[in-house]
């Protein structure tokens, strides 16, 4: 019989409910259901002032277990806003102005990731293997190893690894660094983040690396890139669901035959959506032929909000929404639409579908998983452009798209005249180029590569 797997990440995804929250929760769920499996991590939920947070919560579904703690508000605080949101987050994605290196927060990420890994270690058995999801549980591994476990254990990271000088930026990052190496396979999106990761441990550390396996701190670990994917078919069949078929009507009639740019992000700095504004603006302010014929819908739920600078990009954009609607809108055109709404992944396929431009602008993002669903929605007969940063680790894989630097605003409006006045078998022919790799390397695709390649390390 196979190895139970078990997952670790901050937050456990609703195993009920996965095909609804999506692309990661449906992928480590079917994972998890190969060989019967146990997803462990925060529940979400923080306990009550002056109550301790308690113990193991565990459910079962259909052959999974999952096992989920609350957080104390100081945990909270320090490990999840602190640590996580506003030290290895901003940092991560080159942010080193809005990172904070309070060593409270430190203190508060070790101590969650010790209060974790005691939780887990009696629910282990002696063959399980383990995959740690990202920045949040780095010293995971490390502390599950001082209690003695000898489990096979990989970790993925799902933002990107940045490059040496900035890494040297955060004060414990040797310490940091040594936890990395208590994993057997270290997984990144691509081979840019490989490539910079084994840079700093070999140049700043003293590791040795062969191609495939880093040496330092006494322990071996394999080093690989795994794209990430989504359910490329799955999503296009959204696009026909009664949710996805509503949303689409609802607005192409709307639009009465103009033309959608659509822009979908959790509403966090480090997607470029202040850029996408003044690159919009730009389109109507350099291409009058834009005005009165193209409208631009910003979907932005918002997250973090206990953290300061979220707030702050908040008004910001709402600013520049009223501004840029207050000086181009007409009595019967509002050029910019922004909803800080969630919408259902089924009306989102409708609403990608109903967009002749999907525009994805990140300033840094690990790989952007809105590209590949933009994509996937459309109409292969009659398929809209995608407008992509170079800085999203999507770039990297597609190719076909219009790929921009965010930070150009005038390059990136003219990247949207010309995907406004692309020839249908221009976009026919970009459009089947992305959807090959999409089916080729979908989701499916990327847990089974990292789990084998987690088997064999
Ligand atoms: C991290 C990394 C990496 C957004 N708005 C709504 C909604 N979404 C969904 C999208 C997409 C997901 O959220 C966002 O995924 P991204 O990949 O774009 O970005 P992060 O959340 O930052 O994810 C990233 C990813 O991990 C996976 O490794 O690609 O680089 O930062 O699926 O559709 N979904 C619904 N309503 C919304 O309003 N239902």
């Amino acid at each position: 019989m196979a190895a139970r797997l078990v997952v670790v990440s901050n937050r456990v995804g609703p195993v009920r409910g996965a095909a609804r929250a999506g692309g990661l929760a449906v992928a480590l769920v079917d994972a998890l259901r190969e060989a019967g499996g146990l997803w462990f991590g925060w529940s979400g939920r923080i306990a009550e002032q002056g109550q301790g947070a308690g113990g193991v919560q565990q459910d079962h579904f259909r052959g999974i277990t999952t096992a989920t703690l609350d957080l104390t508000a100081a945990e909270h605080h320090d490990y999840y806003n602190g640590f996580a949101n506003q030290c290895l987050w901003p940092l991560f994605h080159y942010r080193i102005d809005l990172t904070a290196y309070d060593r409270r927060f430190y203190e508060g990420y070790q101590r969650v990731n010790v209060r974790f890994a005691q939780a887990l270690q009696p629910l282990l058995r002696d063959d399980d293997v383990l995959w740690v999801h990202d920045y949040h549980l780095i010293p995971f591994a490390e502390t599950l190893r001082e209690m003695g476990a000898h489990h096979k254990i990989g970790f993925f990271l799902h933002i990107p690894f940045p490059s040496r000088e900035v890494v040297l930026a955060l004060p414990h990052h040797a310490r940091l660094a040594q936890s990395f190496m208590a994993y057997d396979l270290l997984g990144f999106h691509t081979q840019r983040d490989v490539e910079r990761f084994v840079d700093y441990m070999v140049n700043e550390l003293g590791a040795e690396f062969d191609g495939t396996h880093l040496r330092a701190f006494g322990r071996k670990a394999m080093v690989r890139a795994f794209p990430i994917g989504i359910d490329a078919k799955a999503f296009a069949d959204f696009v026909y669901s009664e949710d996805g078929q509503r949303q689409w009507q609802r607005a192409s009639t709307a639009l009465r035959g103009r033309t959608q740019i659509i822009g979908v992000d959790r509403l966090d700095y480090t997607k470029g959506i202040p850029e996408r504004f003044a690159a919009f603006e730009r389109l109507l302010a350099d291409y009058p032929d834009a005005r009165g014929r193209v409208e631009f819908l910003q979907v932005a739920p918002l997250s973090r909000e206990g953290v300061a600078e979220y707030s702050e990009i908040r008004s910001r954009l709402e600013g520049a929404a009223s501004r840029i609607n207050g000086q181009y809108g007409e009595v019967d055109w509002t050029p910019l639409h922004y909803l800080n709404r969630t919408v259902s992944r089924r009306a989102l396929a409708g609403l990608y579908r109903a967009s002749k431009i999907g525009l994805v602008t990140p300033l840094r993002d690990g790989m952007n998983l809105v590209a590949k669903e933009y994509v996937a929605a459309q109409d292969p007969a009659d398929p809209g452009v995608l407008v992509l940063s170079r800085f999203a680790g999507s770039a990297w894989q597609m190719k076909a798209a219009l790929i921009i630097n965010p930070y150009d605003t005038v390059e990136v409006a003219e990247a949207l005249q010309t995907a406004r006045y692309m020839p249908l078998d221009e976009r026919r022919n970009r459009h089947a180029e992305l959807m090959q790799d999409l089916i080729a390397h979908d989701v499916t695709d990327w847990r089974r590569s990292y789990l084998q390649a987690l088997a064999e390390a």
